[in-house]
């Protein structure tokens, strides 16, 4: 896949991060309940420890209600606050807000500070709008389009604060980095989009078969052996294929027009026209989360070998 990796100054995020997570009283993290676990910025584990922290799983309106109620059950278990809303939603942005707040020592005399922190496109400055009641943010879905620390002044004795400079995704977790992809997460100049739309088809015929019949009037080939490597690599090359021919993105002499296809797949699925789809469980999260951590803790033992040489 050729998603380019900003390494986007960690440490200097992390300084920044720290600094401004001192002076504020809550954190409203912003994530995307389609990808929960792949939309978080581990950082924030690492910086928010004394801080009351809630997760808003926000573009719930497009996220798959049973797999999101999964999301919400699952960090109800391991002890996180958690909640899920559509940030265009004043009503639901603020029972978010007061849950942020209360879990706060309100008997303080001076305003509340709040913090909307997560990557790009997660919505903070929709939800920041919401919450205000009037636009003072740009909104957008291009990653990234909020430069400065924005403060703004809600009721109640509130003010709020965006994340300073960029939380970047993480792109390690290869699957993570797709599902970042096809949300619309990373800039879309930086993205092979056949690659993407490849993975996004893939992840439908395994979870949301009926959607792509539905939606294109295809039918999917359930071989004996659906979990085959074979399988796998064909199926949505065959599909990404008709969705060209009846959507009639092809080139001259009749020939698919992949890229095309692709856009426009991408496109519809983003935009919810395959109806409310989640791209990870928590089970898959966990897995691969765990992977993760092998993975580097063989590099570190490897470093660890190589350096005592
Ligand atoms: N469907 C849907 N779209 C949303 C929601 N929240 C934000 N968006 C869209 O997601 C994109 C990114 O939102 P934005 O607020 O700019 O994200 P930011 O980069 O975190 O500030 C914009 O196109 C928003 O309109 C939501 O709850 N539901
Ligand atoms: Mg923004």
């Amino acid at each position: 896949m050729t998603i380019q990796w900003f390494p986007g100054h960690m440490q200097e995020t992390e300084k920044f991060l720290k600094k401004a997570v001192s002076s504020v009283d809550t954190i409203m993290e912003i994530l995307d309940a389609r990808l929960p676990y792949s939309s978080a910025n581990p950082l924030l584990d690492k910086i928010c420890k004394n801080v009351f922290r809630l997760k808003i799983l926000n573009k719930q309106d497009l996220a798959d209600p049973d797999v999101t109620l999964s999301w919400l059950h699952h960090y109800r278990d391991i002890g996180e606050n958690a909640i899920a809303v559509t940030g265009t939603s004043p009503v639901e942005t603020w029972r978010a807000a007061e849950y942020a707040l209360a879990g706060i020592n309100r008997s303080k005399s001076r305003r509340i500070r709040v913090m909307v922190a997560g990557i790009p496109n997660t919505g903070k400055s929709t939800i920041m709008n919401s919450l205000a009641g009037k636009k003072i943010a740009k909104t957008g879905n291009t990653p990234a389009i909020t430069r400065h620390q924005q403060r703004t002044s809600l009721k109640k004795q509130i003010d709020i604060y965006d994340t300073p400079g960029i939380l970047w995704p993480i792109l390690e977790n290869k699957n993570g980095a797709y599902r970042l992809a096809v949300s619309g997460a990373i800039s879309d100049t930086a993205i092979d989009y056949s690659d993407i739309a490849m993975f996004a088809i893939a992840l439908m015929i395994k979870r949301y078969p009926e959607r792509l019949k539905q939606r294109y009037g295809i039918s999917i080939q359930e071989p004996e052996n659906s979990q085959s490597a074979d399988f796998e690599e064909t199926e949505p090359l065959k599909i990404l294929e008709e969705i060209g021919t009846t959507r009639g993105c092809l080139k001259k002499g009749g020939v698919i027009d992949y890229q095309k296809a692709s856009e426009l797949f991408i496109r519809e699925l983003r935009a919810g026209k395959l109806g409310r789809i989640s791209f990870e469980t928590n089970q898959e999260a966990m897995e691969e989360q765990k992977a993760l951590l092998e993975e580097w803790k063989s590099q570190v033992q490897y470093n660890d070998l190589t350096s005592t040489k």
